[in-house]
């Protein structure tokens, strides 16, 4: 399905109901989704993507406001992506950042999305990196993607970046445990927000006693202490996720992130799509007649898929 001359050059220029409308295309898995990407796809690979991750109330979204208030100090436009894996609607707690980010959205130069779990055809990661790619179609130099720290869907997301920053705040002992599983290979900066508060030490200790424990990777993540309230520290961080980009472009990290990236992508995007193509294929019939089997114990779960493969 061709794509409409009034999706496509709104998009490419920015307005922000047009991106809206793409968005919305991509995650519903619109007709004219894929040839929209084909149009878009060979000129994409601009957007510097940042990433800010931590527990809940860590001050993700206070310090995204900071720093695209920052960029946008210097005249860039900016994209901001607020996932939440935990939420099925846009509801709470993006609720109530679509609220506090009014303050920001009246500006043409930022554009802001809050990503659910609900109606994301092929999960939210995926629909994180095509939002990503149409902010990136759209000229956006930066994409800041907020997400809350809840795993794998988390960790899926973060892959999508170019830097990863790590939120954590005084205070929180066991979560510095909990945060060590899956994000700790993925952490390129470590922001210890809420640095007004007492306990910035320990958690400092925490984090560099969990570095030594990681593998060697290159690059040495940093730890910064941040107060997003008051902006406290938001300069150097912005100067550290520039010190990680050109790291990543003098070993060559930027083509490694994108071949991961994209493998990541195509595999997703494979097991989707083979996976609907055999359901349609065998029918819904057939299919629950295999569940069913295995339920009943007449087919064990490798001969049900087989089965319906073959269909
Ligand atoms: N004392 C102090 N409070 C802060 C700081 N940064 C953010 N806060 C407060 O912490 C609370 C949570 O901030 P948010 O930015 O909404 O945190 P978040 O991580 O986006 O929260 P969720 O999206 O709900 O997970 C708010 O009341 C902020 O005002 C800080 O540096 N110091
Ligand atoms: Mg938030």
């Amino acid at each position: 399905m061709p794509v409409p001359a009034d999706l496509l050059e709104p998009l490419r220029r920015g307005e922000p109901r047009a991106l809206a409308r793409a968005i919305s295309w991509m995650e519903n898995g619109h007709p004219g989704a894929r040839e929209l990407m084909a149009r878009l796809w060979p000129s994409l690979g601009h957007a510097v993507v940042i990433g800010i991750t931590g527990s809940p109330g860590a001050g993700k979204s206070t310090l995204t406001d900071q720093l695209a208030r920052a960029l946008r100090a210097e005249g860039q436009r900016v994209g901001i992506l607020a996932v939440d894996p935990t939420s099925p609607f846009s509801g709470g707690a993006i609720l109530g950042d679509r609220i506090r980010m009014q303050r920001i959205a009246a500006d043409p130069g930022i554009f802001i999305r809050s990503m659910a779990t609900r109606g994301a055809l092929g999960g939210l990661a995926r629909a994180t990196q095509d939002a990503i790619d149409l902010l990136d179609a759209a000229g956006f130099d930066t994409v800041i993607v907020e997400t809350v720290g809840v795993g794998q869907d988390e960790v899926d997301v973060v892959s999508c970046v170019q830097t990863c920053c790590v939120v954590l705040v005084p205070g929180m002992g066991d979560e510095i445990q909990a945060i060590k599983a899956g994000i700790m290979e993925v952490a390129d900066l470590f922001v210890i927000n809420k640095a007004d508060r007492d306990g910035a030490d320990q958690v400092e200790q925490g984090v560099e006693a969990m570095k030594s424990l990681a593998m060697p990777r290159g690059w040495d993540p940093p730890v910064l202490r941040t107060v997003a309230q008051t902006g406290q520290g938001i300069d150097g961080l912005l100067a550290q996720v520039r010190t990680h980009g050109q790291w990543l472009r003098a070993h060559g990290g930027l083509a490694a992130k994108a071949r991961e990236r994209a493998r990541l992508r195509f595999d997703s995007l494979l097991a989707e799509v083979a996976a609907r193509r055999a359901r349609t294929q065998a029918g819904p019939l057939r299919v629950e007649a295999a569940i069913q089997g295995i339920a009943d114990r007449t087919l064990d779960p490798y001969s049900a898929v087989a089965g319906v493969l073959e269909a």
